[in-house]
């Protein structure tokens, strides 16, 4: 705990065992937040204060006057209770908690208040809304948030290998003891494979993707007053999310299943139903279930009201201001829809404005009243499908909370839908002129991936991780209790550009790497209309080109939608240091850099004979995409999904170029392919790779 600082310290023990009292001591006994005595849970008033005692850390908590008037609706959701970014009150008691915490004028101001609220609130608010806090003061710069997965290890890991953990702490009371407990839970999802949708269950449960999800949504949060100015947050919206439906479609299609089928009837019956077998924390209380075949019905629970006319009614004025190519304010000025504005202006592009009036925020949305709530309330109303009028006293479904929402295949359904409308906004833009995707003085000769095998064979398979399910979960003992998950993998990997600038002086310029599978899911080949929205950014970075020849090599875990590495409880004790043994850079820009696309992740799986891709590599010229940035950042992971932290987003072109718009119309009528339409230009490389999975691990070589 040596490497630990005073605020690292006060404050990672406050995400340890949410569900239980503060003044119970943390870190096997290590730490103690000596809580003031009427702040005591009862039946504790007259335990023996902590006072210092060898190798104790205490951490001493005052009390803190008018607290209760402080917080607001913040006390509003009952403990142990689903909380949801997706419901406006939910939103609304965060930005409570959040205006609390953030009111603290130093650390241990805010770590002493942070104690105070710590068993007043709900603690999956608490947890959030602490986080968003780290994340956003400058104070806190160098303070690491654990994962979610251990905070929370019941929203990750099924009932069945929790109860299996406790009883492996049991027996160890008549044994001698171990120095750790650890239970598999392996390729046990949570169905069988009768059903076709659980071939997909390792991905849609996978922890990293989860944890990634849960985490973009403290990034950009909607409603909270300080993140409304995160840049092109409506477009970052649509970005990330068409790009995890991306990944989904060819996760789906290495397993011989069909592409995402959007959830456009709301009046029909669902086809796949999702049963988590995952409870909310250590009350016990259940995620709720959905049958297959039920529908979604008009929410009339006590504080929840949600009727589908209404959102129907929202959904055609939308698409009515998308094909108006304009929207009405509240004020009944009309702003016009369009992609051909430049945001390091201050424009705002239609995309943005798209996003910010789908998800939607109430201060963001151009008008909410009149465009509504419609991609929130679809993840209340389908986390609500099995008791829309509370009569069972059930609790929400995993669709309820951002780090549980992507395990169920309804949300890819759902958020099929409202990337269909943003694709409803983009088919309006006009193609990219050639202009916009040459850059004649730059050819890209040769691309070549290697993983120690063969050239342009890239490998998948699954891979064993720990996480130390005690840091979040009580289990009445001292001993580590250990959750080993089975995930999928890739063997790391090398692009190799062999680039020619063809000018006489150096050339800035953005190399910009997509995938996307060849073949659709009857073996043919996809045309561009086709294949247009599976195409995932893989990577994104500057270079200096020299005159001449340039060979440049870049490894996978230096991509620009991943997170490498990540940090637990453990590494964190032991100072500033990653899972993989490496010192994380003191300047680092903390917790913002837990945002991030799974490194284990970043390959689709493939097939076990091979499944073919293409790797589309385009050079552009950096002086048209950079943006003016007045505080350059320390950390650069997972940009093109998580932004710039308090900076502006580092491509000035509209994300997803240039696979965000279609095509211009073939000379001949005929569909464009994408080595024909983007492979015409030098400056444009489309190579053929193959992904190939097994279920073991491949020896390095
Ligand atoms: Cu991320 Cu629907 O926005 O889940």
């Amino acid at each position: 705990m040596a490497g630990m600082s005073e605020d690292q310290r006060g404050l990672l023990y406050l995400f340890e065992q949410p569900s239980r009292a503060i003044a119970f001591p943390r870190a096997a006994g290590s730490v103690v937040y000596d809580m003031p005595p009427e702040q005591m849970p009862p039946g504790m008033e007259l335990a023996p204060r902590s006072g210092p005692s060898p190798g104790r850390t205490v951490v001493t908590v005052s009390p803190v006057d008018n607290l209760k008037d402080e917080l607001g609706s913040a006390l509003s959701i009952p403990k142990g209770a689903v909380f949801s970014v997706f419901l406006k009150q939910h939103r609304q008691a965060a930005k409570d908690l959040i205006a609390c915490f953030l009111k603290r004028r130093s650390p241990a101001e805010l770590r002493n208040v942070a104690a105070n609220v710590h068993d007043m609130v709900n603690e999956s608010l608490f947890v959030y809304s602490l986080s968003f806090v780290i994340i956003r003061r400058s104070d806190l710069r160098n303070v690491r948030l654990p994962p979610i997965y251990e905070t929370f290890p019941s929203w990750f890991v099924p009932e069945t290998t929790i109860a299996k953990a406790r009883e492996e702490v049991s027996k160890q009371r008549y044994m001698p003891k171990t120095e750790r407990i650890v239970v598999d839970h392996g390729l046990e999802f949570s169905g069988t494979d009768e059903n076709p949708e659980h071939r997909v269950a390792y991905w849609r449960e996978d922890y990293g993707i989860n944890a990634h999800h849960w985490h973009w949504h403290i990034v950009f949060p909607a409603e909270i007053e300080i993140a409304l100015h995160r840049d092109r947050k409506g477009e970052l919206f649509y970005y990330m999310h068409q790009q995890m439906m991306a990944r989904y479609d060819m996760e789906r299609m290495s397993v011989g299943l069909g592409r995402v089928v959007k959830l456009d009837n709301w009046r029909e019956p669902i086809p796949e139903g999702y049963f988590p077998k995952l409870t909310t924390g250590n009350s016990s209380l259940n995620w709720g279930s959905r049958p297959d075949g039920l529908s979604v019905k008009n929410l009339t629970r006590h504080r929840i009201r949600i009727n589908i006319n209404e959102m129907e009614m929202w959904r055609d004025r939308i698409f009515e201001a998308i094909h108006l190519k304009k929207v009405v304010q509240e004020d009944g000025k009309e702003i016009q829809l369009t992609d051909d504005l430049d945001p390091d202006r201050g424009q705002k592009r239609g995309i943005d404005i798209v996003g910010d009036m789908l998800e939607a925020d109430t201060r963001l949305s151009p008008n909410y009243t009149f465009y509504g709530d419609m991609h929130n309330f679809g993840h209340v109303l389908l986390a609500l499908a099995h008791d829309p009028d509370g009569v069972h006293r059930e609790e929400m479904g995993v669709m309820g909370d951002s780090g549980t929402a992507m395990r169920d295949p309804v949300f890819y359904r759902w958020h099929r839908y409202i990337d269909d409308i943003f694709q409803e906004y983009k088919f309006l833009q006009k193609p990219y002129t050639e202009d916009q995707l040459n850059f004649p003085e730059v050819s890209v000769d040769k691309v070549t991936v290697t993983a120690g095998l063969e050239n342009n064979v890239l490998y998948t398979y699954f891979n064993m991780r720990e996480i130390e399910a005690s840091r979040g979960l009580d289990f009445d003992s001292d001993t580590p209790v250990i959750v080993r998950l089975t995930h999928l993998d890739h063997r790391p990997f090398k692009y190799h550009f062999q680039i020619s600038n063809k000018s006489r002086s150096k050339v800035e310029a953005t190399i910009r790497v997509f995938i996307a599978p060849m073949l659709n899911i009857r073996n043919m080949r996809m045309n561009f209309l086709e294949q247009r929205t599976l195409f995932a950014e893989m990577d994104k970075f500057q270079i200096s080109l020299k005159p001449g020849k340039n060979i440049i090599e870049r490894r996978d875990d230096e991509s620009s939608i991943t997170l490498p590495r990540e940090f637990n409880f453990r590494n964190i004790e032991r100072g500033e240091v990653y899972e993989d043994g490496t010192v994380a850079p003191p300047e680092s820009d903390g917790s913002f850099c837990a945002c991030g696309w799974p490194q284990h992740v970043l390959l689709p799986r493939g097939k076990p004979e091979g499944m073919p891709f293409q790797l589309v590599v385009m050079v552009t010229d950096w002086n048209e995409d950079k943006v003016n940035q007045p505080t350059p950042r320390a950390c650069g992971n997972a940009a093109s999904f998580c932004g710039i932290l308090n900076g502006k987003y580092p491509d000035k072109k509209p994300m997803g170029f240039p696979f965000d718009r279609l095509p211009s119309d073939h000379p001949t009528n005929g569909p464009w392919m994408v080595e024909e339409y983007l492979g015409r230009f030098s400056n444009v490389s489309v190579t053929e790779i193959n992904i190939k999975f097994s279920k073991k691990k491949i020896a390095e070589e």
